[in-house]
């Protein structure tokens, strides 16, 4: 891969996007990687929870605009609902329905189509000089790469609206506020906190947090008999693990669970 580095280490696979020449810019190559990347995370039962950070001082800064630059000069307009459709929605789409937990480790300015990355994991700890851009309205475009529905549904509509229209950056402290964040930590503190947080996911009974993750995501849709019928099924589905047998046996036994994700 030469756009991301791939590494994994007790049951967590951290993906890091690396163009830290040009802040991480997405370009037609990372999509393809990106792409076969988080098909490998679904089909590798030994990971148990997904990191994607960026190398050096940005997470990523969206699509490469100055790859953009011969067809805006040359005045032929730009397909970009091809090129959502290509190269940016399955990679979102993937992100978003992966079993696993995955977490956003945001080590510095997050914009555009970078930032809709970020808010495509579950969880997002960010180093606390972050920043955070919408960049689309800037340059004509709408926010994309599913920012229109993960934005609004953590800070709401106006809120949303706001920072699409403005575009004005937000630092990590006020994304913490309005809970764009989990955490806001220090520089020296980053790798600690994120290797702590993804360890701990990665050691827990995984398939309840899978069947968490999918009936979270499914109460945006469901009304309340829905909701508690679907519960239903996947606490029938759950009960029937491994891992919680092990828990029950645990606490009985007063000891820490073992869990292996089965
Ligand atoms: O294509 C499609 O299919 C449509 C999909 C679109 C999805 C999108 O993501 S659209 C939005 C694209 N992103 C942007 O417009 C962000 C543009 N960048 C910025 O606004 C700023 O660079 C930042 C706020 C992100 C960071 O500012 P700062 O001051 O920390 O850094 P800088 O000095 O502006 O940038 C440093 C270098 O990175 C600089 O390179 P240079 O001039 O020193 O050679 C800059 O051009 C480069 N860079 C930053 N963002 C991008 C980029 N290069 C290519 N593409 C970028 N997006």
């Amino acid at each position: 891969m030469s756009t991301l580095l791939i590494q994994d280490s007790a049951g967590v696979r951290t993906i890091t996007l690396n163009r830290p020449e040009s802040l991480n810019a997405v370009n037609e190559e990372m999509t393809t990687e990106l792409t076969a990347a988080l098909k490998d995370v679904a089909k590798t039962p030994a990971v148990r929870c997904l990191v994607l950070t960026g190398a050096g001082r940005a997470f990523c800064v969206g699509q490469d605009v100055k790859s953009l630059k011969s067809q805006t000069e040359s005045g032929t307009p730009m397909d970009f609902a091809s090129a959502l459709r290509r190269r940016y929605n399955p990679v979102v789409k993937q992100l978003m329905t992966l079993d696993v937990p995955t977490v956003a480790g945001i080590n510095g300015v997050a914009a555009g189509a970078g930032w809709s990355l970020a808010l495509a994991c579950d969880l997002r700890i960010a180093v606390d000089t972050a920043t955070f851009v919408s960049a689309f309205a800037k340059i004509g475009l709408l926010p994309d790469s599913a920012m229109t529905m993960t934005l609004p549904r953590l800070v709401g509509y106006s809120r949303a609206l706001e920072i699409a229209w403005l575009s004005d950056p937000i630092n990590a402290q006020q994304a913490l506020a309005i809970g764009l964040l989990n955490q806001a930590v220090t520089a020296d503190r980053f790798g600690e906190v994120l290797s702590a947080l993804s360890a701990r996911l990665a050691a827990s009974a995984t398939r309840g947090l899978a069947m968490a993750k999918r009936a979270v995501a499914a109460s945006f849709y469901n009304d309340l008999d829905g909701q508690l019928e679907y519960e239903a099924q996947l606490q029938g589905a759950a009960g029937q693990t491994a891992d919680h047998r092990e828990g029950v046996a645990a606490f009985l036994e007063k000891r820490p669970a073992q869990f292996t994700g089965r």
